[in-house]
């Protein structure tokens, strides 16, 4: 058997399949229409946001690497050489590899809901470091999170990057944030990427890019939902709408209906008067207090935070 296949394992937990049909239905007739954010993420959505990571305007990826590689050594020195390094929501598990060379964990535990990209991304990675040994789990992080095996004397830390914890309300980012202090248990950490309140000129830019990015993303669940839902949303008819709240320290995403107008989805018939707006995502922007409060709401203590020097974005270690 080769040697990479041999340090690489899949443990299927078998995490229920949401109901895309039962969700959207459910979004759409609501008084205030919405989509949830995770339906971004079918294969044209995950390219897209890629495309948004690289473009000018949209500074979290950048800022976060920056600060990656400018502290590295403190980060590795924080959380401990020969950790299990587990990663909710690993996706293309990307930015962990600014971590392993220098971090050389005992293993690698990726955890994400969608098997095959699971799989493939996963055995990617054992192949390109070929020491690493690569456990990856498919499970949904939002739900109940479990170790696929004991690991006793090890020490536990939870990589979670690229400020995802802001797509949640703040009541639910503590249960997030709660579920991965009981996975690393009391001797564990996690290393969190958050981004940070800032000029709103800078934020709105961030979700309104030039090139269209951003909107295409948006507007790419209409498609979406008309392709794998038999529906007939006019996509040119609805606009993109991002702006920043700033009672709620978040940027707000919407998909504006320009028009009255009907859309059938599955032979359901739903209206959308002209203005009326379908709330897409949230995306909580927090100051270093505030975020560092919210940690500890969930039991956490707050180790070390490293700043970029324009303070547009934070990394914590919290314990
Ligand atoms: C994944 N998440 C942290 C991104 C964000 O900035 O909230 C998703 C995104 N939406 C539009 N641009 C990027």
């Amino acid at each position: 058997m080769n040697e990479s296949v041999q340090r690489y394992q899949f443990f299927d937990q078998h995490p229920e399949v949401a109901d895309f049909r039962a969700d959207i239905i459910q979004g759409l007739s609501a008084a205030k229409p919405y989509i949830l954010p995770k339906y971004f993420y079918d294969e044209t959505g995950s390219r897209i946001f890629e495309d948004i990571c690289n473009c000018t305007e949209y500074y979290p990826t950048r800022t976060e690497v920056s600060i990656i590689r400018d502290n590295i050594d403190e980060i590795v020195e924080t959380l401990g050489k020969d950790c299990l390094l587990i990663e909710p929501g690993s996706g293309d598990s990307y930015k962990v590899r600014l971590l392993l060379d220098a971090l050389r964990p005992v293993a690698y535990l990726p955890i994400d809901i969608s098997k095959r990209y699971l799989q493939g991304e996963a055995q990617k990675l054992a192949a390109e470091f070929t020491w690493l040994n690569v456990h990856a789990i498919c499970a949904d992080f939002t739900g109940k999170l479990r170790l696929p095996y004991h690991v006793q004397s090890t020490n536990k830390a939870a990589f979670f990057p690229g400020s995802t914890i802001g797509n949640f309300v703040p009541e639910q980012a503590v249960k997030v944030l709660e579920e991965i202090k009981m996975m690393v248990g009391d001797d564990g950490g996690l290393l969190i990427g958050v981004d940070l309140q800032k000029d709103p000129r800078i934020l709105s830019a961030a979700y309104n890019d030039r090139t269209g990015f951003t909107s295409q993303f948006n507007k790419n669940l209409l498609v979406r939902i008309n392709r794998e839902l038999n529906a007939n949303f006019n996509v040119d008819q609805f606009q993109h709408h991002a702006f920043y709240n700033e009672d709620e320290y978040r940027i707000e995403m919407h998909l504006v209906s320009m028009q009255d107008q009907q859309v059938t989805i599955d032979g359901q018939c739903l209206s959308f008067e002209k203005g009326q707006s379908i709330v897409t995502e949230y995306s909580h922007k927090y100051s270093v207090t505030n975020f560092q409060k919210l940690a500890e709401q969930a039991g956490f203590n707050i180790i070390k935070t490293w700043l970029d020097d324009d303070q547009l974005f934070s990394v914590h270690y919290l314990a």
